[in-house]
């Protein structure tokens, strides 16, 4: 398939019956998940984000584009797994409090889990009480931290602070991301890692552990 325009174009329209059918047929068509997800829908969140910058779209048909994301990633994720049987180490992720954007972590998540992480995820608007909670239960290699909103960097920033006073950082390392995000902004707050997008999130989490 070389077209994924009409993909794009359903998932920004939120027809979630279009959409779905697409992608189907895509896949019956032997295109690859990966393709379809790059080239077709991650395509068209970064226009939904563009209109609703612009004041083309509004929040309910922002949602709904949301929602379509979602399914679609969920038909996607088993093909997208490289089906690794062991498991490559444990992460902990959320995104951070007062940002409820989970679209990009969730991409997070399935490629990570696709290359053999056990993946615990806090969902969205954690709390750093949360996320200690979890690092103690769940005792991961890595945190990840999501954050989509310039206003809730600081929280980002905070959570890293407390999770540098409460828990030895030599056997815990902590990965940043999310658009507002970048390398620099990551050394500043102290993260070990950033990753632009959900792909070197799970290659770089592997690296972070060898
Ligand atoms: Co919101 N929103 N939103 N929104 N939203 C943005 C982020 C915004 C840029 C839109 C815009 O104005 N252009 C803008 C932020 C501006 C800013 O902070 N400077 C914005 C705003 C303002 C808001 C509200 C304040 C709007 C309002 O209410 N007036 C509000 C805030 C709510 C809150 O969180 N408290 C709000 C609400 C929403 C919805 C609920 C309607 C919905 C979220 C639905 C959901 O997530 N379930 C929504 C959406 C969908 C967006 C846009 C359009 C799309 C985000 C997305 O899913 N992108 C977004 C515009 C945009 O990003 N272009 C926007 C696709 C996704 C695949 O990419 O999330 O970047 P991304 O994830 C990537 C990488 O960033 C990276 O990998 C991912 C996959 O490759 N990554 C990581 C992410 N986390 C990572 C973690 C890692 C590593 C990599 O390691 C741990």
């Amino acid at each position: 398939m070389s077209d994924f325009t009409p993909i794009t174009e359903a998932l920004i329209a939120g027809d979630m019956d279009t959409l779905t059918g697409l992608v189907k047929a895509a896949l019956d068509q032997g295109t690859s998940a990966s393709d379809i997800l790059s080239q077709g829908l991650i395509k068209g969140m970064g226009i939904v984000g563009e209109r609703m910058e612009t004041g083309e779209m509004f929040i309910p048909e922002v949602l709904m584009s949301a929602h379509c994301m979602g399914t679609a990633v969920e038909t996607l994720s088993p093909l997208l797994a490289e089906g690794e049987a062991s498991s490559a180490g444990r992460v902990v992720i959320g995104t951070v409090k007062g940002d409820l954007h989970d679209i990009g972590k969730n991409l997070v998540v399935m490629m990570m889990e696709s290359v053999g992480f056990e993946v615990t995820d806090l969902g969205v608007d954690v709390d750093t009480d949360t996320f200690l909670k979890a690092i103690e239960e769940h005792k991961p290699q890595i945190v990840g931290l999501s954050a989509l909103l310039t206003t809730t960097m600081p929280m980002m920033r905070d959570t890293v602070e407390k999770i540098s006073e409460t828990v030895d950082r030599s056997a815990l390392k902590i990965m940043v991301g999310g658009a507002p995000v970048d390398q620099a902004f990551a050394d500043e707050i102290g993260a070990d890692a950033y990753a632009s997008d959900a792909g070197s999130a799970s290659k770089l989490a592997k690296a972070l552990l060898n």
